[in-house]
């Protein structure tokens, strides 16, 4: 069985691009992991607690869509080696950071386990996420709020 999978990847420490380009490259290698699409990348102002920083390094954001063997709770951790891989620490909420590797969508699943919430939470107010996933499906939906055009238009 297969399962489709949207992973968003952000970073806004260190080389980006090569960031980035590397984590496509280890899902890619991954046995039970293809790699269907990867939108281009997006250079964005950082989103803080408080709000958008410019004062922030920027980030480099893309969406990856994937297929998969693994269940939702194994491409996450597999997500979770990948970010560690770049030394990923996790410090402050929403704070600077090498890699992020977020699991937006799982087939269409609704997941909420104490590790994993799918869809993503926020993934729908969020143009860095929303922008780079419409380019690569224009017609992707999420479960519990549906068309991901629509979640953008009401954002802008
Ligand atoms: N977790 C639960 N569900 C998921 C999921 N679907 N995908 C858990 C990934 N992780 C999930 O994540 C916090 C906890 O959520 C983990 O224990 C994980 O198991 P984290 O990666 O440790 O921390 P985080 O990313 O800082 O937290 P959070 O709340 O997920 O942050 P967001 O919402 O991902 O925001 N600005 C720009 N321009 N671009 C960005 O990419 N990213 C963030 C992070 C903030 N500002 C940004 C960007
Ligand atoms: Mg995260």
């Amino acid at each position: 069985m297969s399962a489709r999978a949207v992973v968003a990847l952000g970073g806004n420490v260190g080389d980006r691009v090569a960031t980035l380009d590397d984590a496509v490259r280890r899902l890619g290698a991954h046995d039970a992991i293809s790699v269907v699409a990867v939108s281009t990348y997006v250079d964005t102002v950082a989103v803080r607690v408080d709000g958008p920083d410019t004062n922030a390094p920027r980030y480099l954001n893309a969406v990856a869509i994937v297929q998969t063997e693994l269940n939702a709770e194994a491409l996450h951790e597999v997500l979770q080696e990948i970010e560690s891989v770049w030394g990923r620490e996790r410090r402050e909420r929403w704070g600077d950071r090498t890699l992020d590797l977020d699991l937006i969508d799982f087939d269409g699943q609704q997941i909420s386990t104490e590790a994993l919430t799918v869809p993503h939470p926020r993934a729908h107010e969020r143009l860095f996420v929303l922008d780079p996933w419409l380019e690569i499906d224009p017609q992707a939906s999420i479960p519990g709020i549906g068309s991901v055009a629509l979640a953008r238009k009401v954002l802008t």
